[in-house]
């Protein structure tokens, strides 16, 4: 299973036009004089099957490297297959790449065809007939295919913004409802800035931080705001928070906001927290009380009661933290790091 490289991809054109010009001006440029032979008849054909090679080749070429050069999605780590099936959609996505393939081959068999007509020919307008065949059965080819290469176009622009994850090393995921300072805590412990609002659904995407601790790398991951439902009632902004707990999660550091200034209250909170919790049972977890800064010490314990009357078996810490303040944030990274290295959960 591969990782996502997009390094070599070649974008689809923005319209068909763009290669269809630059392939006729190619054949525009050879001249008769390149070809020599006494019979001017056979001079002419060699003439328009050179300039007919030269737009064939040119265009084959073009369409080629965009679908060898473009992921095969199958082939990738589930993880990107999953994030990847709720960003685009994959079956326009692999029409579009098949019919690129397909004109490929019609555009070879025309130029064959037109070729065949031209040496059968008997005069010069027959020539220069079976020429004009050729470029306006070319161009019809791919103006039908327009409309597949704005489509991958589309898509390939949306898979090179998909975050440049690695889900064979470690990872800890960042997790919660939606406000409670996930990103805050992202940008305090990494060098990712992912956007930090006073309102809930900031973070729609994925976002990827790196944390070095000696030689080792571990990444982190800000995910969007979890709200309380079944993963089955999941929106696919929160599904790619779903896959990165499920795919890449080593451990989890769950937020819970018990100044409610998020503007959800604690039960609703704890609602999301069992839920996840119960969905990755062997992922261990550290829950994270934030914004201690504002939040009332009743609140405070409360939250802390109720989280002991539950015993969720993977919540190995519960931290109070504000990461306004600074307060206890390091300490909470590092307990996290702490846990990948004694690797309590189950291998996967
Ligand atoms: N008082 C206080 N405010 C905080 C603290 N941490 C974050 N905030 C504020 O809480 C709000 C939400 O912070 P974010 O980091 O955007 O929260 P989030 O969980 O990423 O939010 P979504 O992406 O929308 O799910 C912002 O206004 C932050 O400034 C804290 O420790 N104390
Ligand atoms: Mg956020």
């Amino acid at each position: 299973m591969k990782k996502l490289d997009l390094s070599g991809m070649v974008l689809a054109p923005e319209a068909y036009t763009e290669i269809l010009k630059a392939a006729i001006n190619r054949g525009r440029r050879v001249s008769f004089k390149s070809v020599k032979n006494r019979d001017m008849l056979f001079r002419y054909k060699l003439v328009a099957k050179k300039r007919i090679d030269t737009v064939t080749s040119y265009i084959t070429r073009r369409l080629k490297r965009i679908y060898i050069t473009t992921p095969f999605i199958n082939d990738l780590h589930p993880f990107y297959k999953e994030l990847i099936k709720v960003t685009i959609c994959l079956d326009e996505f692999k029409i579009s790449l098949a019919l690129i393939k397909r004109s490929v081959e019609i555009i070879l068999k025309i130029s064959e065809e037109q070729k065949n007509k031209i040496n059968k020919a008997q005069s010069v307008e027959e020539i220069r007939r079976y020429e004009k065949q050729f470029i306006a059965r070319t161009s019809s080819v791919l103006k039908k295919l327009d409309k597949y290469l704005k489509s991958l176009r589309k898509y390939q622009i949306a898979l090179s913004k998909l975050p440049d994850i690695d889900p064979y090393i470690d990872t800890i995921v960042v997790a919660g409802p939606p406000n409670v300072g996930k990103s805050s805590f992202i940008r305090y412990v990494s060098r990712a800035k992912p956007e930090v609002r006073e309102y809930p659904f900031t973070t729609k995407n994925l976002v990827l931080g790196h944390i070095e601790k000696g030689d080792k790398k571990i990444q982190i991951i800000d995910t969007p705001g979890l709200l309380d439902r079944p993963i089955s009632k999941r929106n696919r902004i929160e599904l790619r928070a779903i896959f990165a707990l499920k795919y890449l999660a080593r451990v989890i550091v769950f937020i819970l906001d018990p100044s409610e200034t998020c503007g959800y209250p604690i039960t609703y909170q704890i609602n999301v927290l069992k839920e996840i919790s119960a969905s990755f049972k062997e992922v261990p977890m550290i829950v994270v009380l934030n914004k201690i800064d504002v939040a009332d010490e009743e609140k405070i314990s409360y939250v802390k009661n109720l989280l002991e009357k539950l015993r969720l078996g993977n919540v190995i810490e519960v931290n109070e933290i504000s990461v306004k303040e600074g307060i206890n944030v390091h300490e909470t990274l590092e307990k996290a790091i702490r846990m990948i290295g004694a690797r309590l959960m189950l291998t996967r």
